[in-house]
């Protein structure tokens, strides 16, 4: 984690020694990204250096995750993204610009209502987006701070960005997960999860559960409705995508006795690949 201030850095719930700070002689860029980018660009050789001693060579894939709106975290992403792709490089990824994505949030609509930190976020939003467009870096994963904080209302200041970034952490978190286990019935394999992630373009993604599961249209519905209101951004045109994963789970009982389960999971998928445009889909079945 780094940042131009130790404030931003000493609540974080990590080794000390993974923490740098970006001295740039003021606490913080006060919401200037030239400061931020500068910041970046004097301190590179030692990001880089504490990227390796951090994560070490196996590494798949690498997700800069920053909050736009300020000025170090919005100045310096770009920066840290070349960053992170000379670490791809150097620990022997082919295609950096498969590897390495981005995952922002976009600040609230009360922290947004000053105009620098509205137009930071749209800055970087912007050049991010069209570096996602351009095959630069995938995926770009764009977290909707506000539209998290309408769905889960009455959060405590304490719980509030902690329990915003465990969802968004779990969500990206589930699909790894599975794509590492095998399925008797249908593998969502980690090959499916990498074309996924190398795709380019912007990624979101969402869970649900469902409980009428014997109606034919409940789990499609689900699917549907579950891609419209994610806790990412929204406002995505879905028939635009390239490829998509979907995974169905339940449990060992259910998968033994629900007469029609197949063909409602089946007929999910269907809907799913309608609505994405006859997108690649990556399939999983799992118990
Ligand atoms: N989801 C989530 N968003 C966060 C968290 N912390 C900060 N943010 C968002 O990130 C935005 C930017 O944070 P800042 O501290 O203003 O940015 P900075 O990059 O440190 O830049 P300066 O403070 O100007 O140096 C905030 O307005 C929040 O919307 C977090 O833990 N989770
Ligand atoms: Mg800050």
């Amino acid at each position: 984690a780094v940042n131009t201030t130790h404030h931003d850095l000493d609540l974080l719930d990590i080794p000390k020694n993974q923490k740098f700070l970006m001295n740039i002689g003021e606490k913080g860029a006060g919401k200037d990204m030239e400061r931020g980018k500068e910041a970046v660009q004097q301190h590179q050789q030692d990001i880089l250096h504490l990227t390796r001693q951090t994560f070490g060579a196996q590494v798949d894939h690498i997700m800069v995750c920053f909050g736009a709106g300020g000025g170090t975290g919005s100045g310096s992403v770009v920066g840290l993204v070349e960053i992170a792709k000379r670490y791809a490089r150097y620990i022997g990824l082919k295609d950096p610009n498969k590897n390495v994505g981005v995952l922002m949030t976009l600040p609230t609509v009360g922290e947004a209502s000053s105009p620098r930190v509205a137009e930071n976020a749209y800055k970087s939003a912007w050049e991010l987006s069209q570096m996602a467009a351009a095959g630069k870096i995938s995926p770009l994963i764009i977290v909707d701070n506000d539209k998290i904080s309408r769905m889960y209302p009455g959060m405590t200041v304490r719980s509030f960005w902690p329990s915003i970034n465990n969802t968004v952490a779990s969500l990206f978190d589930i699909f790894n997960k599975l794509s590492s286990l095998s399925s008797q019935y249908t593998s969502f394999d980690p090959v499916d999860y990498h074309s996924i992630m190398e795709s380019g373009g912007c990624a979101i993604m969402g869970l649900t559960k469902v409980s009428k599961f014997s109606d034919k249209f409940t789990l499609s519905e689900a699917v549907k409705k579950n891609l419209e209101k994610t806790l990412l951004a929204g406002g995505f045109d879905l028939t635009s995508s390239k490829v998509s994963g979907c995974i169905a789970v339940g449990g060992k009982r259910l998968m033994a006795s629900a007469k029609g389960l197949q063909d409602n999971i089946d007929y999910a998928f269907d809907v799913l690949s309608e609505i994405t445009g006859k997108a690649t889909i990556h399939r999983g079945i799992y118990e």
